[in-house]
């Protein structure tokens, strides 16, 4: 029987700072929707897809700070989005910045909810870039003054009998992201992303922002073998411009599909999870090639 699940990325143009969180989650509910309307059984949003991308600023003020963080999820004004999962019958992963009750933890985190609305998993971003403080010659990206590294690992969750795990932004671009999640069984690894286009550090490289955005992507999926589809906030945040490129990326490595804006956008694609054993006859069959006492002989040896 053959395996499959449609995917939907749901990519969001800029989200301004004075942006409503209503306005927001209306804008994430008509996304879901479409996603929905277009056969997706799950859709993933981008990363902190409630708020502006406000690691761009220095902020000192707490309740300035807190007033981007979500205490509860669901809260009062992302209800709306969690019912219309349930609606709709299409779960989603939703990038926010946490704020936990529990010790007041601070994290950049992605729930995975179920298609009845309801909390299958979460993970927190464990490569948060950027400094706590503003750095001469550099694009200012202060994820460090606002989060903790994330502390619950590379998680896998089941959702409609498919082994999915999840990444956000800066996690993409390290290939042990993929590989650990491959590891801990994902077949699919969703990923949301805020990527600034300028590149004030290395002038040098900055045309070549979308290139390694999706480099790594492809690589990651091919060489484990597992689907990847990533959805970015784009355009232009209060004067500062966010890459698009959203993609879903089969095992092979190709993209089967791309974003075309830098706005609110969907694009849909039917997973064949079959493609994943299939690839791993030609190559990365962990079972086959990963060989722990080989491994540890060779470390000693160094
Ligand atoms: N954004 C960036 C990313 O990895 C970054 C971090 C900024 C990397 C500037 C390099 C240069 O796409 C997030 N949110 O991680």
């Amino acid at each position: 029987m053959a395996r499959d699940l449609t995917i939907a990325v749901c990519q969001t143009g800029p989200i301004q700072k004075r942006a409503q969180r209503a306005e927001t989650v209306d804008r994430l509910v008509a996304l879901l929707e479409r996603a929905a309307a277009a056969g997706a059984e799950i859709a993933v949003f981008p990363e902190l897809a409630l708020t502006t991308f406000f690691p761009r600023w220095r902020i000192d003020d707490q309740a300035e700070i807190e007033a981007f963080f979500e205490p509860a999820m669901p809260g009062p004004q992302t209800q709306r989005l969690y019912d219309a999962a349930a609606r709709l019958k299409i779960g989603f992963a939703l990038g926010y910045a946490e704020l936990t009750r529990v010790d007041g933890g601070r994290f950049n985190t992605m729930d995975l909810v179920g298609h009845d609305g309801k909390l299958v998993g979460r993970y927190r971003k464990i490569h948060v870039p950027g400094s706590s403080e503003p750095e001469p010659g550099t694009t200012v990206h202060l994820e460090r003054r606002y989060f903790e590294p994330g502390n619950l690992g590379f998680p896998v969750f089941v959702y409609r009998g498919v082994r999915v795990g999840m990444a956000i932004c800066n996690d993409r671009r390290w290939p042990e992201t993929y590989r650990m999640l491959c590891l801990n069984g994902a077949e699919i690894v969703l990923i949301g992303y805020n990527t600034p286009l300028l590149l004030d550090e290395a002038p040098a490289l900055a045309h070549l922002r979308m290139f390694h955005n999706h480099l790594p992507m492809q690589a990651g999926a091919y060489q484990n073998t597992v689907w990847v589809a990533a959805a970015a906030k784009a355009g232009v945040e209060d004067g500062q411009a966010l890459i698009g490129g959203s993609c879903i990326i089969a095992p092979t490595g190709e993209i089967a599909a791309q974003a075309i804006s830098l706005g609110d956008e969907v694009i849909v694609h039917r997973a064949d999870l079959d493609l994943i054993a299939i690839c791993r006859k030609v190559n990365f069959d962990f079972a086959r090639y990963r060989r722990p006492d080989q491994y540890r002989l060779i470390a000693d040896q160094v």
